[in-house]
């Protein structure tokens, strides 16, 4: 009788700890600790900052959503896009990330939803 105790509380416990684990990887806006520049959209249709910089090589890009609506994110140098890196967020507390190569140069940080061609930054790749 108290091992049977003991062991419905062992699975109440695993139940908690299992069900903390997942309500923390859907926490909004925590990207993994390898992202090597994050960028944030925001409401206005604008992106966090106006210019950002990262060091040239395999580089994580991390997308969080701040706004209400969808946005995505990729990457152009002068009016074509580099790579095949494109970022997606619908909603508030939406992340993405993934990885982009990049000589040094100086690129342009666009989303592609139609209506936001003015939400861009600068990105400077040293
Ligand atoms: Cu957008």
């Amino acid at each position: 009788m108290i091992r049977f105790a003991k062991n419905s509380l062992a699975v109440v416990a695993v139940a908690v700890a299992l069900s903390a684990c997942s309500s923390s990887t859907a926490t909004p806006e925590t990207l993994p600790a390898t992202v090597d520049l994050e960028v944030r959209a925001v409401s206005g249709l604008r992106f966090d900052k106006s210019a950002y910089d990262a060091t040239a090589g395999d580089i994580e890009i991390g997308y969080v959503n701040e706004d209400t609506i969808t946005h995505t994110l990729v990457v152009i140098e002068g009016d074509t896009k580099v790579g095949t890196l494109e970022l997606q967020v619908n909603k508030r507390g939406d992340t993405d990330f993934g990885s982009i190569n990049l000589p040094a140069g100086n690129y342009v940080l666009l989303c592609t939803v139609p209506g936001h061609q003015n939400m861009k930054a600068d990105l400077t790749i040293k």
